[in-house]
């Protein structure tokens, strides 16, 4: 199996422990992967909002509820429609940890 190419790496939390998406904004192509990998000061997670998803975006089937706990954990996105999707970090959701990325 060959390693999957990803086309943009965010973190979650700052190297030196900020609450938020590094780099909060992000473009991509349709269909390219990209990869969140916790960094510091989780636990965090990555859910996308249904308010601000391309029309017809199933968030519950694109969002990573469960707690990135451990330093180095990744989850994985691609998405197909393009458009803008706004997500947000639960736990630290009221502190500003949200992030865009725009598939074009
Ligand atoms: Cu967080």
């Amino acid at each position: 199996m060959s390693s999957p190419a990803f086309a943009a790496t965010i973190k979650l939390g700052g190297d030196n422990g900020e609450l938020g998406f590094y780099p909060p904004s992000i473009t991509v192509k349709a269909g390219e992967t990209i990869e969140f990998v916790n960094n510091k000061a989780f636990p965090h997670n990555v859910v996308f909002d249904e308010d601000n998803v391309p029309a017809g975006v199933n968030v519950d089937a694109i969002s990573h509820e469960d707690y990135l706990n451990g330093p180095g954990e990744k989850v994985t996105n691609k998405f197909d429609t393009p458009g803008t999707y706004g997500y947000y970090c639960e736990p630290h959701q009221g502190a500003g940890m949200a992030g865009k990325i725009i598939v074009q």
